[in-house]
């Protein structure tokens, strides 16, 4: 199907400029330079500062990249070539608050001996992408030493989660990388009801005015694969969101790899997790990208309540809450809700703030309990 197929209304348009904001450099660089001003959360030390670097006591070993890992089963590259390898026991044995030692994009030290590899240490990340392992709570470590996410939406079929997307640019903040909204399956756009379009476009409005970077795509129709590849290039991308929303098919379509994709549930249209180990793939004309098995639900990792506005940086501007703690919930003479009722603050922005802020209360109570 053309691109004109879905060119249809003046919002069908709107939503087709390739990338939002490159279309108008000046007015773009302007918005960034004053987000910048604003977003105090550059000067918070991230995660991966926080930590303690700790130099690998094993240079003179071969030096890997993990491209995928499935249970024992590690698969590593090195000189072009790759090894299956097992993780040395003591690095098994490690005390960490992670549910997994290694993940893919790891650079690991390794020893081969006769095609078979043993990982003997892991080189300090530079960046990481995880959440919380709600069972175990642990972290649970999606991917590394990643540029940027490539938060993968779709318009529909899984339903469209600006909550979600919210958690993944914090997340994405907090691992040191930088985030890329993708929404996905715009030819959908034509079948939804004039209030969920409606709903839709407010998203961009305020994403847009906030700064970020979204791509609309859609790999039935091809649209956007050009500027999609165009962002990946000589960059480590990961493509991680809700299960169904077309991360192995969007790959498969600008790297021309075989990655599995699957159909939908029949009922619920949501995805019936057809990726279940995520793989690194090296890009021919320079750069990584990452597929990644489909998530149900983002908890952040180590989400401090005190931290959550930091992230929501274009609260900064309205300063002199009555309370200097003031949470922005039901405290009196809170200047974050005098700047929402008089429509300077998104409700949409307000209240995913608001979930997470009460998720974050809940989750304090409960471990004070344990
Ligand atoms: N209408 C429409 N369907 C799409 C589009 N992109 C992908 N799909 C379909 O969505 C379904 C799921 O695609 P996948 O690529 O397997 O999704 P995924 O995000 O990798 O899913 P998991 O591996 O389960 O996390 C497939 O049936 C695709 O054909 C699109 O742009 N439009
Ligand atoms: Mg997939
Ligand atoms: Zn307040």
């Amino acid at each position: 199907m053309s691109k004109n197929k879905i060119s249809s209304s003046k919002f069908d348009k709107y939503l087709q400029e390739e990338e939002f904001f490159l279309k108008d450099k000046k007015k773009y660089r302007k918005q960034r330079k004053q987000k910048s001003k604003l977003d105090r959360s550059k000067y918070k030390k991230t995660d991966l500062q926080k930590q303690k670097k700790v130099l690998p006591k094993t240079n003179h070993f071969k030096k890997g990249l993990v491209l995928s890992i499935f249970g024992e089963e590690i698969n590593v590259r090195f000189n072009k070539k790759h090894f299956r390898c097992s993780l040395r026991g003591l690095l098994k044995k490690e005390k960490t608050k992670n549910k997994n030692i290694l993940a893919v994009g790891d650079r690991v030290f390794i020893t081969i001996k006769n095609d078979q590899g043993v990982i003997e240490d892991i080189e300090p990340r530079v960046s990481i992408l995880s959440r919380t392992d709600e069972k175990r709570k642990k972290q649970s470590i999606i991917a590394v030493n990643i540029d940027q996410v490539l938060i993968t939406s779709s318009i529909d079929q899984p339903r469209f989660k600006p909550f979600l997307i919210d958690r993944y640019i914090i997340a994405t903040h907090k691992g040191n990388m930088h985030p890329i909204i993708l929404i996905n399956k715009i030819d959908l756009l034509k079948k939804l009801k004039l209030k969920e379009k409606q709903k839709f476009q407010n998203f961009i409005k305020i994403y847009k005015k906030l700064g970020y970077k979204i791509l609309a795509l859609s790999f039935k129709e091809k649209v956007g694969l050009n500027s999609l590849l165009k962002v990946m290039k000589n960059k480590t991308s990961v493509f991680s969101g809700q299960s169904g929303t077309g991360k192995s098919s969007l790959i498969n379509a600008v790297l021309h790899t075989k990655l599995k994709t699957g159909s939908l549930i029949k009922k619920t249209y949501k995805g019936a997790h057809i990726t279940t180990k995520s793989e690194l793939v090296e890009i021919k004309t320079g750069g990584f990208c990452i597929d990644t098995p489909g998530i149900k639900s983002f908890g952040i990792w180590d989400l401090k309540i005190e931290d959550i506005k930091d992230y929501f940086f274009e609260f900064k501007k309205f300063k002199n809450c009555k309370y200097e703690n003031c949470l922005h919930l039901e405290e009196p003479n809170c200047k974050i809700k005098e700047a929402l009722d008089k429509k300077k603050i998104s409700s949409l922005r307000f209240d995913s703030y608001r979930s997470l802020i009460k998720e974050a209360i809940d989750k304090k109570r409960t471990s004070n309990y344990e």
